[in-house]
């Protein structure tokens, strides 16, 4: 959860046709671009810089650039984003990979693997099953991770989880927020957990970075949970993003 640089891409116009499990209406295109520009301050203020891509209306979904690919300080992995909508989304975003890591690793053209199933901790890469990233896609990641020198564990998530981080995120590098199902599911061998109070499970894709957490604006209890357990919290506005079932990690990759 140490960062100093991250990488963002402005909304697309195009976002209107996002992706949405439950349609509660198309986000306000100006509204979203106000969200993002305070999340790209959140992550300013906590000390990384970023670098804004250019918005891609080819893909309406091109603003979570989290999906894509997975970054580290020592390397690169392409992904292969599950919906059909976003697949394209990895070649749009290997040359920028290729511009800042010297290391850009690529998945086999078989299965597929979102980067929102993806939760890092120091010593593991939870890769979480979903509609989105398939046991072939999550196998051939554990293999690039393992050439990464990284140790990769494949996971099944509670149903009704779009991805994996969707309902857990890093808090330290022994502690996660998870939903009270993702608490029951008992995914994580070894780690604490603090549990987002009922009605508040979308907080539960909070978002470590350096010494805050990052949480969606009004999770007021969440957020008194975390206050109360030592950290440093800091509420972004998300109601435009949550309108296509995103949230905080989803939009950056942080290295
Ligand atoms: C999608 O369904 O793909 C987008 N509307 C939301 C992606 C959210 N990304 C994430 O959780 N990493």
């Amino acid at each position: 959860f140490e960062f100093d640089r991250a990488l963002v891409r402005e909304p697309a116009e195009s976002a209107v046709n996002g992706l949405r499990a439950v349609d509660r209406g198309a986000p306000e295109i100006a509204g979203l671009k106000a969200e993002h520009a305070a999340y790209v301050d959140a992550l300013t203020v906590c000390g990384v810089t970023v670098e804004r891509l250019a918005a891609d209306e080819a893909f309406a979904d091109s603003m979570f650039v989290e999906d894509p690919a997975l970054v580290f300080g020592e390397g690169a992995i392409l992904l292969r984003p599950g919906a059909a909508s976003r697949l394209g989304e990895a070649a749009a975003i290997l040359p920028e990979l290729r511009a800042r890591f010297a290391t850009v690793l690529t998945l086999p053209e078989t299965g597929f693997a979102d980067g929102g199933d993806v939760l890092v901790t120091p010593d593991t890469v939870y890769i979480g099953l979903s509609a989105r990233t398939d046991e072939t896609g999550a196998e051939h990641l554990v293999a690039a991770l393992r050439d990464l020198g990284r140790n990769g564990e494949i996971v099944t998530p509670p149903e009704g989880v779009l991805h994996l981080k969707t309902a857990c995120s890093l808090l330290d590098a022994e502690t996660l927020l998870v939903t009270e199902a993702m608490q029951n599911a008992d995914l994580f061998a070894g780690m604490r957990t603090l549990v987002v109070p009922d009605g508040e499970e979308a907080a539960a894709n909070a978002l470590r970075v350096n010494d805050t957490v990052l949480i969606a604006k009004g999770s007021s209890r969440t957020a008194e949970l975390l206050d109360g357990a030592g950290y440093t919290v800091r509420e972004v506005a998300l109601d435009e993003v949550m309108k296509l079932d995103a949230g905080l990690s989803c939009m950056s990759l942080r290295w």
